[in-house]
This record gives structure tokens, C-alpha cells and sequence, in this order.
């Protein structure tokens, strides 16, 4: 898709803050949410049933990978979509980061998850302003069906978190394969249940406020080598842009030490060749090694 006009960006913005969440129709291209998908199937080979054991809050049948930055180069575009970027800095300021990358693949069956609000990782009182905002891009088609993200409308805007007992009148954040939809991090959500017979294909990718911690932890799990051959604008996201002052190394921006400290580094990491192998012992899946 054409980038959005900054007029767009502003609607997008205002109904987010209007409603929690809004959606971007047509924003992965065809060829972009192809290959997207081959790199899921490639992960499914590799590391199969996902990084994280099966559990009731992430799902019993739903697919999470995580630390994407070290697989295909795909994930790398994906963490810096022009739209997404242009509505994230209205939503959370100049200076946000990429916070955490996942894969939302949710199979056949899988129930309905408890409604929960993103920023509640940081128990911060509420109201607050934005610290969190999640990107569902939807791989293949969002209905009531599949498991659409459920959202209680106008939510962000309630002085108290959810409580994970209690149901909550939702709207389905339904949307054709292609779109990606924004949930504000103090809306509450949940996936829905999938009853459709197929896969729900997403990825989550969250992004928080510059003052906030990433939720994964992006700059250690990554080599710095790797990082540094990282386009700017992903390595801005990553923490390298100095926000109002933090995070910098001598008072500098920290990219000229890390050149001069990793430079020299062709951006190979030679762990990531065994770091597949060591999925059945992260997941406790010793059924499924693989090499
Ligand atoms: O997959 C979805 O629809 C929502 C995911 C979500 O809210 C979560 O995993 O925290």
C-alpha cells in the first residue's frame, strides 16, 4: 500500500484515542503477507509448536514465536512499517520503541482469552498517558469465527485495569487478511476463540513509550554486531535514539561506541547455529528436537 498521508495518520491517531484501538485496511502487501507467512512455516520446521509451552492465558493451541530479530531478514520490515511508525509516534511520542515481536497464530479451537490490557505489565494508576500500543496484523482473515481480537470500546479511557474474573461486553476487531489494527495498550482485550476450523494467522508487534522497559529484551538478545547492520530506523526503535536524554553512552549518540566497540564485527553470530536445537529444551518438548 501507498504510505498514509500525515491526514490519515491523524484520523488513525484520534479514533485510538477515541475508541482504543482503530484498523489500517490493505496495509501489508500481498507479496509482503506471502512471504511473511513462508517465514511462519519456516519457524513451524524449525522450532514446531511455537517458543513457549502450551498455557492457558497465551493459549493451549496458539503459536507464539519470539526473538524474530534473529530469524529471517523479513522481521526486520516488518518491526518498521511506515504507517505503523507514523501512527505510534502520535500515539506515543517522539523517542518510542519496538517492545516486543510475536507470532499470534491462534489454531483451531483454542477458547477465548481473558480480557487484559497490554500496559498492565507496568502497574502504573490509571489514567496514564500512552505507554503501550500493540499492532494486530492479521495474516489471514479476523472474524468472529477465527478468534478476532475481542475489545471492550472506549475502554482505554476507564480509571481501572480488568479484572481477569469478570466478562466484559466486547466487539469483535474484525478485519480482512492484509490489515493491521492498533489496540491502545490500556484498552481491554483478549483473543477470541477460534471455532472456525482453521488457523488464525497474526503477528503482535508492540511497541511502548520511550520512558517505558521493552517488554523482550531486545538489546541483549540480539548481537551487537547483528545490530549494527540493522537499517537506523530499526536500531532507533531498538533504543539506540537518545529520548529526552536517556540512553546515551558519553552524552553520545551510542551508535559512534558501538561502532568502535563491535564495528569491526561482520555482524555473525555463530550461536544462532545451534539455536534452534535448543528449542525442545526451552519448551520442555524433547518429543519435538530438532537440528
Ligand atoms: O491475538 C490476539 O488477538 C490478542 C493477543 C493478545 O492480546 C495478547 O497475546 O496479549
Amino acid at each position: 500500500m501507498q504510505d498514509l498521508k500525515p491526514g490519515e495518520v491523524d484520523a488513525v491517531a484520534t479514533e485510538i484515542e477515541e475508541n482504543g484501538f482503530a484498523i489500517i485496511e490493505n496495509a501489508i502487501d500481498e507479496d509482503f503477507r506471502r512471504e511473511i507467512c513462508a517465514e511462519i512455516e519456516r519457524l513451524e520446521a524449525v522450532r514446531p509448536g511455537g517458543d513457549i509451552p502450551p498455557a492457558p492465558f497465551t493459549g493451549l493451541v496458539t503459536r507464539r514465536w519470539f526473538d524474530l530479530l534473529n530469524d529471517g531478514e523479513v522481521w526486520q520490515r516488518v518491526a518498521v512499517h511506515a504507517s505503523v511508525l507514523a501512527v505510534l509516534e502520535k500515539v506515543l511520542g517522539d523517542g518510542f520503541l519496538l517492545s516486543t515481536m510475536g507470532t499470534a497464530v491462534v489454531g483451531d479451537g483454542e477458547e477465548a482469552q481473558a480480557i487484559h490490557c497490554d500496559d498492565q505489565v507496568y502497574s502504573f494508576p490509571r489514567p496514564h498517558p500512552n505507554l503501550v500500543c500493540n499492532t494486530m496484523w492479521a495474516l489471514s482473515d479476523f472474524t468472529e469465527e477465527t478468534g478476532a481480537t475481542r475489545l471492550v470500546k472506549g475502554s482505554n479511557r476507564f480509571d481501572h485495569d480488568p479484572d481477569f474474573t469478570k466478562s466484559y461486553e466486547t466487539v469483535p476487531l474484525e478485519m480482512p487478511a492484509g490489515s493491521i489494527g492498533f489496540v491502545v495498550g490500556s484498552c481491554y482485550h483478549g483473543a477470541g476463540a477460534n471455532s472456525s476450523g482453521r488457523d488464525r494467522s497474526a503477528l503482535t508487534i508492540n511497541y511502548c513509550s520511550g520512558s517505558m522497559r521493552q517488554q523482550e529484551n531486545l538489546m541483549l538478545g540480539v548481537h551487537p554486531g547483528r545490530m549494527m547492520s540493522f537499517d537506523p530506523i530499526l536500531q532507533d526503535i531498538l533504543g539506540f535514539k537518545i529520548c529526552k536524554g536517556a540512553g546515551h553512552v558519553f552524552a553520545q549518540d551510542p551508535r559512534l561506541e558501538m561502532e568502535r566497540h563491535y564495528g569491526d564485527l561482520d555482524g555473525a553470530d555463530r550461536y544462532l547455529d545451534q539455536r534452534n536445537s535448543l528449542h525442545a529444551e526451552r519448551t520442555s518438548r524433547p518429543d519435538q528436537a530438532t537440528s
